[in-house]
């Protein structure tokens, strides 16, 4: 696996020690950028039109992959997730009808612009300064296409920081974020990587990208994450205080006086005995019920989202971490299309 985190950053150190001119290396890189942002905008403009053509729809969801694991701390599964996650939505084995009664294989409710492509991009040796801005400004081109709101399909966690960061920015002001994690994510900087997964939470506050931070599911918390939390003003709530906590989470209202809410949803909040397929594994967390609770009963109006952190390399021969990341794709699209 520490191939792919090798990638591209090991050539562009043999290319500079070989005296390429940088000019040469930075046209180059421009292009593939270029590239790769055009089949984006492409796909989400003609997705977007499609969609004001038929009319009758406010809101969208429209998956945008981010096949990303290089800035976990741990393992880099995460980085094959998106192609699996959507081979479970489609799975035959279940229908396309959410529990609420949404019909996913109606465009309306749920369309598709294909992933970032991460690695191909850091083997031109693109570095993470520039990697993030290309997700940020590809999270935009989906959000220039009204009615689309970006579900986006991760990737580590260290995505959440350019995707929130391209919302808050869009829509002119902070969103109010749930947060499903066992973790806060919130270090200041984890072994030296400022965009590192568990550092993407203290990089939203930082740039006033979210007015409340809630953070639900959490059992695997340091001083420095509770320290960070209070900086912050985070709503932490705790496994440990979840069944006294339910109710009010169970009750949520968000989002009133900012732009939207963005939910972001780890899937190691779950216990794993709900979704083994997790590169951290830490037991007593939510059931897949609890989950469904709190998003079913919700109220707030969804901007955008995520899934991240399924590791497929770590899920059971026969994917069942994949059905359950899917089947939160699924909720998810519920809550965002109307
Ligand atoms: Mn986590």
């Amino acid at each position: 696996m520490s191939i792919i985190g090798k990638r591209g950053v090991h050539y562009l150190q043999k290319l500079k020690t070989a005296n390429i001119p940088p000019e040469l290396l930075e046209k180059g890189q421009n292009r593939v950028i270029d590239a790769s942002l055009t089949l984006i905008r492409e796909r989400a403009k003609l997705k977007g039109e499609l969609l004001r053509a038929l009319g009758g729809v406010k809101a969208s969801s429209t998956l945008l992959g981010v096949p990303l694991g290089h800035n976990s701390s741990f393992l880099q599964g995460p980085a094959f997730a998106p192609p699996r996650i959507r081979e479970a939505i489609w799975c035959g084995s279940t229908n396309s009808s959410t529990e609420e009664g949404k019909e996913l294989n109606d465009p309306r409710v749920l369309t598709d612009v294909g992933d970032v492509p991460v690695q191909e991009i850091r083997d031109c040796g693109v570095d993470d300064d520039r990697l993030m801005n290309v997700i940020s400004e590809s999270v935009k081109l989906v959000m220039e296409e009204d009615p689309l709101r970006p579900l986006v399909l991760g990737g580590d966690h260290s995505i959440s920081f350019p995707v929130v960061r391209a919302v808050s920015e869009k829509l002119g002001g902070p969103v109010d974020i749930l947060h499903l994690d066992a973790h806060p994510d919130i270090y200041h900087c984890f072994e030296g990587n400022k965009y590192s997964h568990a550092s993407s939470f203290a990089r939203i506050m930082e740039g006033g990208y979210a007015r409340r931070l809630l953070q639900v599911g959490i059992r695997s918390i340091t001083k420095e994450g509770r320290e960070q939390g209070k900086r912050f003003g985070v709503e932490q709530y705790e496994m440990r205080t979840f069944s006294r906590d339910r109710q009010l989470l169970e009750n949520l209202k968000l989002g009133e006086g900012v732009k939207g809410v963005y939910i972001s949803i780890d899937v190691d909040c779950l216990d794993p005995a709900f979704a083994p397929g997790v590169s951290h594994i830490e037991p007593g967390g939510l059931s897949f019920r609890n989950v469904l609770d709190i998003l079913h009963n919700l109220q707030a109006d969804v901007v955008a989202a995520d899934v991240v952190e399924f590791n497929p390399q770590r899920d059971t021969v026969d994917g069942m971490t994949a059905m359950v990341a899917a089947k939160l794709v699924r909720e998810l699209t519920a809550k965002i299309s109307k």
